[in-house]
């Protein structure tokens, strides 16, 4: 549909059907149909308890979730004596006999999983709902709010309306679905739990649904969930393992789970949740429910006007974007749709957000819906920190820290090497080794990019108790890992990583072989130095582990520099005679040193962002960006490359290309963490602080002229609102919450203003103090 027509069809809707109109909402997901998909269902969470609502109308199908349900059928070994060997295939590698290397590394360092089966997240169950009587219906609507973090329901069957309100809270640890109908007496259903795999127990017990399980026959997780119903009128009895609710004016139900992932009693663990439920009225439930989370979502706010798309279903929008409909306020819905996200999915306490978030269906879901750190949960935290969400950014803090007992005996097993190491991919049991095809598993690097993370938490929250008691010594052991893991390269007297590779990708040696295991890859080198200048730093601002900084500081001088080559892009790997064997390769790790690293600025060295720049032209050449992560992980390095066009059409791909009806982000199949890498993006496309500088509208599209945003947070503790109009900006508002003075940034102009804890300063489009 062209953008002439969209509007019509736009105009048309308001006037003929007003109930629409009312309905809709910048901050609305909504559809004019129940899901036909899981990929058109939407989810709730509270970070543990999550669900995807069909909005079904006699069936309705809420799929389960519980962020710690993981099966344990394999275990992860590292390969015995390992380190003997590690000389040998370095040997090897400097002498440029890749293919020998790489088959003696598979052979001597590649792990092995005991006995064979995968460890994986599985799905908690499903709600099954049968409604008597209400097949046929019109008026059909269903929406995810999220301004409240609820999943609305209604339509209208037999001339009577019915509601159904879905929400997951975090204060009450429950899934709470209510149903109403406009006339008394109107809901009859049946209520049933189930699920997908073999040996579940389902039971009724004191009037609930029970269902229990120990995964893996007892080596994963043991879990139950209760389903308790509440009717007001009518009746509710039990049939078998069913509740029948019938004739009732409403129904409510209330969904508990409790695993012992954390020590704790499934059982012990539904009841403590049940007893505060006990009493306690579904208006108190979801008031509560509303403040706990607003009290995160609403620190950011982001108005883009200029399309009347929003009068259109989202799965309508998205659709319209293949046809390239022009729709700036999408960025708006997708920026704030990923901060629920977050903050549905990853919540102080709990588990990291995982491939899918907490979202993930049956019992083998795509890799595991695990936790791979060569790209992918890294993403996940990207818009933690700028996008006001610092808290949540803990559970994956914490979950690095965990990785260290499993990860010294790797570091020590595979490389003789002291601290701790993480490989390409790991689970809720935490290893470390490395295992499968060397393409993707030889690359000790995950658990030292993951340490970043605290560091750039630092920068943020400048928490030096934080940094103090837990986050220096976790970075510290990822660095003495590095530290011990470096290598003299013989030809050039520098310091490289290795045997190592560059996630996930594949090169073609001058003999014509093809292989992936190699010396000091870039990104393995930019790893190196955002962590050791982290550590050095760190260890400085806690006045600690002078001999260990300087050792550090002598490394890194040594280290072997990222390098251009003749073509003049950086060069993924450091020996320059390697061809690429995949050009638009999805990964571009390559370019860790301009985003989410800082190594490269146009101030400070032109060279390596043009040399950049190169790099992603030629990916996109090839294909590049066909992942949703990949065209995300663009859309940051274009924020950094100050590119605001480049943004802007990459940004259309992503909702083109890999965005599914229900917004949720398609690699494909769903992966969350596309939806995370944009949301990071959009926010850094309006405020970067990685230089030195609050820096305003460094990235703006010529497509957003004008807007509107509150709330976003820069390095040092600072919160940035704005507006801005035709391109330029209009006005900005500087809050200085650590007291900390800030030197603001606009286009070429650059002013420092002192201020004090608390204190604000607004500015004009001249970066003018304004009163
Ligand atoms: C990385 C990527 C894949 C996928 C997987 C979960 O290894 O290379 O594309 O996203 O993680």
């Amino acid at each position: 549909m062209g953008k002439i027509t969209s509007y019509l069809f736009f105009f048309l809707i308001l006037f003929f059907n007003d109930t629409f109109a009312a309905l809709q909402d910048s901050l609305k997901l909504w559809f004019k149909h129940p899901a036909a998909s899981w990929n058109e269902a939407l989810p709730v969470g509270n970070g543990r308890l999550g669900a995807m609502v069909f909005g079904g109308v006699g069936q309705e199908r809420l799929q389960l979730n519980e962020s710690s349900i993981w099966s344990k059928d394999g275990e992860y070994q590292d390969k015995k004596g390992g380190y003997k060997h590690v000389k040998k295939i370095r040997g090897l590698l400097f002498q440029g006999k890749y293919k020998e290397a790489e088959e003696m590394a598979i052979e001597k360092l590649m792990g092995e999983r005991l006995p064979s089966g995968t460890n994986t997240y599985q799905t908690l169950g499903d709600i099954n709902l049968q409604f008597d009587g209400i097949d046929e219906y019109t008026d059909y609507y269903r929406e995810l709010n999220l301004y409240d973090a609820t999943v609305l329901t209604w339509f209208k069957a037999n001339g009577i309306w019915h509601k159904r309100e879905v929400f997951s809270s975090a204060v009450d640890q429950v899934i709470v679905m209510r149903a109403t109908a406009g006339k008394p007496g109107q809901i009859t259903c049946t209520v049933g739990l189930t699920r997908p795999g073999e040996g579940e127990t389902i039971t009724v017990q004191d009037g609930m649904l029970v269902m229990g399980h120990h995964l893996s026959n007892g080596r994963g997780v043991k879990f139950e969930a209760r389903l308790k119903v509440l009717a007001t009128g009518g009746e509710v009895r039990v049939e078998g393992n069913k509740l029948i609710v019938r004739g009732a004016d409403s129904m409510e139900l209330r969904l508990v789970a409790g695993t012992d992932y954390f020590g704790g009693d499934p059982t012990k663990l539904c009841d403590g949740h049940q007893n505060k439920l006990k009493g306690k009225a579904y208006g108190d439930i979801r008031t509560d429910h509303k403040t706990d989370y607003q009290q995160y979502f609403n620190r950011v706010s982001l108005e883009l006007p200029g399309s009347g798309a929003a009068g259109f279903a989202t799965d309508e929008r998205i659709d319209a974007q293949k046809r390239g409909v022009y729709d700036p306020s999408l960025t708006a819905l997708y920026f704030q749709f990923g901060r629920y996200l977050l903050i549905s999915s990853s919540r102080p306490g709990t588990l990291p957000s995982n491939l899918q978030g907490i979202w993930a269906d049956g019992l083998k879901p795509p890799w595991n819906s695990d936790y791979h750190i060569n790209i992918n949960i890294q993403m996940n935290y990207w818009p933690s920190e700028v996008t006001n969400l610092s808290e949540l950014h803990r559970p994956f803090l914490e979950f690095i820290g965990r990785l260290r007992e499993n990860g010294r005996k790797t570091a020590k097993e595979l490389y003789g090497a002291r601290g701790f190491t993480a490989h390409h991919t790991t689970d809720a049991w935490h290893f470390t080794t490395s295992f499968g095809l060397p393409q993707y598993g030889l690359w000790p690097m995950g658990a030292a990019w993951a340490s970043t993370h605290i560091w750039e938490h630092y920068l943020f929250t400048e928490d030096v108790g934080f940094l103090r008691s837990y986050g220096y010594p976790v970075m510290r052991e990822a660095a003495l890992f590095l530290s011990d893991f470096l290598v003299k390269n013989p030809k050039t007297g520098k310091l490289v990583t290795g045997p190592s590779m560059s996630p996930e990708n594949v090169f073609i040696a001058p003999n014509g072989d093809k292989s992936s295991v190699t010396m000091g890859p870039a990104m393995d080198l930019q790893i190196v130095r955002h962590l050791f200048n982290a550590c050095i730093k760190a260890s400085g601002i806690l006045n600690t582990d002078k001999a260990f900084r300087k050792k550090l500081q002598s490394q890194l001088d040594n280290l072997t520099p990222a390098m251009i080559g003749s073509d003049g892009r950086i060069l993924e790997w450091s020996d320059g005679q390697l061809q690429e064997a995949m050009p638009g390769h999805r990964h571009i790790s390559h370019l860790y040193g301009l985003y989410p690293s800082n190594e490269y600025t146009w101030n400070d060295s032109p060279e390596y962002m043009k040399a950049a720049e190169k790099v992603l032209e030629t990916r996109l050449a090839h294909g590049g960006g066909h992942t949703g992560w990949s065209r995300a992980w663009m859309l940051n390095f274009y924020a950094r490359l100050m590119d605001g066009e480049k943004i802007w059409e990459n940004l259309n791909a992503l909702w083109a290309k890999s965005t599914l009806p229900n917004m949720f982000d398609n690699h494909p199949p769903f992966q969350i963490d596309g939806n995370y890498g944009a949301t990071a993006a959009i926010a850094e496309m309006l405020l970067q602080s990685h230089a030195g500088e609050v820096h305003i509208l460094p990235a703006l599209p010529g497509a957003l002229p004008s807007g509107k945003v509150s709330g976003l947070m820069a390095r040092g503790g600072f919160e940035v609102a704005m507006t801005w109009e035709n391109g330029k900006l209009k006005d900005v508002n500087i809050i200085s919450r650590l007291g900390n003075p800030v030197k603001v940034r606009y286009g070429a102009r650059v002013v420092t203003y002192k201020l004090a804890k608390g204190e604000a300063v607004s500015l004009d489009a001249n970066l003018r103090r304004v009163e």
